[in-house]
């Protein structure tokens, strides 16, 4: 924000003050896995180890809660990263002939 100086009296000089600090953090971002009804488990074992860097525990676990309720989060990250996972994670499924597909959501 830009004001008249009022501590320097006749000086006609101004100083430029921020109006508010900005201290927000970053938005972070789930990166969400749908269930469907054709992708085999163990590809989306193999997605959640090769692009969300889980150990096959935590794939499995992470799988199965996508099978039985729906959804599941693989990972939570900055709104570019998150980007890139959703088209990266998309586009391998794609190619390998698989409906598998992921969205990202703001926490
Ligand atoms: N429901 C799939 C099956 O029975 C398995 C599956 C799990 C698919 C998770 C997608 O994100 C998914 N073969």
């Amino acid at each position: 924000m830009e004001s008249e100086n009022d501590n320097k009296p006749g000086s006609g000089t101004q100083t430029l003050v921020r109006a508010k600090p900005e201290l927000k953090e970053p938005s972070m971002y789930k990166v969400v896995l749908l269930n469907d009804d054709f992708t085999p488990m163990d590809f989306v074992v193999h997605v959640l180890q090769k692009f969300f860097g889980r150990n096959m525990e935590e794939a499995n676990r992470i799988m199965l809660q996508v099978h039985h309720q729906g959804s599941g989060v693989a990972g939570v990250y900055s709104h570019e990263i998150a980007e890139t996972k959703v088209y990266v994670v998309n586009d391998y499924s794609k190619k390998n002939k698989h409906p598998l597909k992921c969205v990202m959501e703001q926490t």
